[in-house]
């Protein structure tokens, strides 16, 4: 284990600066996971560190987090035009295509926890861990192995970090995370933590659930709900999560439009599969992944209708989870 951070901490020890980028529409695990990599660089190595994303934090409960951590991340529109420094990626790889990483750039660092993806070109250190339920169990691993100590608010994003890509500390958690949380847990702001995860929300996102309700069919085991255009792109995420609640619902699918893509969230009840599954519909049309109980994927709609897009996917997405002849139930009439 300890090899581990030394390798980290050669790869980098030569660089001044270093940009952190997380995932596109980071959520509070890539969030967490690169405000604590930053930390640890920073308090380590006194390397400079700027934490950059391309998207939309939407979710209150997100925001709420980026309040409390006092805004750590700057956004950037479309492509990082001539970075001044390489690269760490968090929650993310090269190739995922969910991050803003330009074609070429240098890479120092790649710390995620989603499955290998085959690197092109030169990274100075790699740690993948597809096992391990979220990135940030990673991160506190690295600062407990170089004994920084873990203040408050990091503890507290790290924990949320944790607790949300593990489905409430439930499905995908290992023996890294259970260690990570047993360490973090006596360090938490829980009023801060309650804060964010009771964040108030805006009047129309109860005009969101309502359209979402509504749109939503159940077949079987399978709820499966097309929302149109979203305000932000994590809507599809939040209304999985939310629909995944549903007796005797297994597959929840959500998509929806945010501006030129089609986003998909996949959720299931199962320990594995989510990730394939999302694949495997997706296929050469856009990019998917993710892991065994949740994952995602968006396509760029071009000049194709998006509602006919949405309609053979879904068409697809019944096909595999063998729906295909079931007709479907509304929710709400
Ligand atoms: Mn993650």
């Amino acid at each position: 284990m300890k090899e581990r951070l030394e390798a980290l901490f050669e790869a980098v020890q030569e660089l001044d600066e270093i940009i952190i980028l997380p995932h596109n529409n980071p959520d509070p695990d890539a969030i967490a996971s690169a405000v604590a990599l930053r930390y640890l660089l920073s308090q380590k190595l006194n390397i400079k560190c700027q934490i950059v994303y391309r998207g939309i934090i939407g979710r209150a409960e997100n925001k709420a987090l980026v309040r409390y951590l006092n805004h750590p991340l700057h956004r950037v529109n479309g492509h990082i035009n001539q970075p001044c420094a390489p690269f760490a990626l968090v929650d993310t790889q090269p190739g995922a295509g969910n991050n803003a990483l330009p074609a070429g750039a240098d890479i120092a660092v790649v710390i995620d926890h989603h499955p290998q993806r085959e690197v092109n070109g030169a990274v100075n250190y790699i740690d993948v861990r597809p096992s391990v339920g979220a990135a940030c169990s990673i991160m506190t691993e690295y600062l407990r192995l170089a004994q920084v100590g873990i203040p408050s608010f990091l503890a507290t994003a790290l924990f949320y970090g944790i607790k949300t890509d593990t489905m409430g500390l439930g499905r995908g958690t290992g023996a890294l995370d259970m260690e990570a949380i047993c360490y973090l847990l006596p360090k938490i702001d829980l009023e801060a933590l309650l804060k964010i995860e009771r964040a108030q929300v805006p009047v129309n996102y109860f005009k969101n659930l309502a359209e979402a309700l509504n749109a939503t069919r159940i077949y079987n085991n399978v709820a499966i709900s097309f929302l149109g255009p979203m305000q932000y792109p994590d809507l599809t995420a939040e209304t999985a999560d939310f629909l995944l609640r549903m007796k005797g619902v297994e597959w929840v699918i959500c998509m929806g439009i945010h501006k030129e893509r089609l986003i998909i969230s996949v959720r299931t009840q199962k320990q594995t599969g989510a990730g394939q599954f999302v694949q495997a519909v997706v296929g050469e049309q856009g990019v998917a992944g993710g892991h065994g109980s949740m994952a995602g994927g968006q396509i760029i709609i071009g000049n194709r209708n998006a509602d006919h897009l949405a309609e053979g996917l879904i068409e697809k997405m019944r096909q595999h989870l063998h729906v295909s002849d079931i007709a479907g139930k509304t929710l709400t009439t």
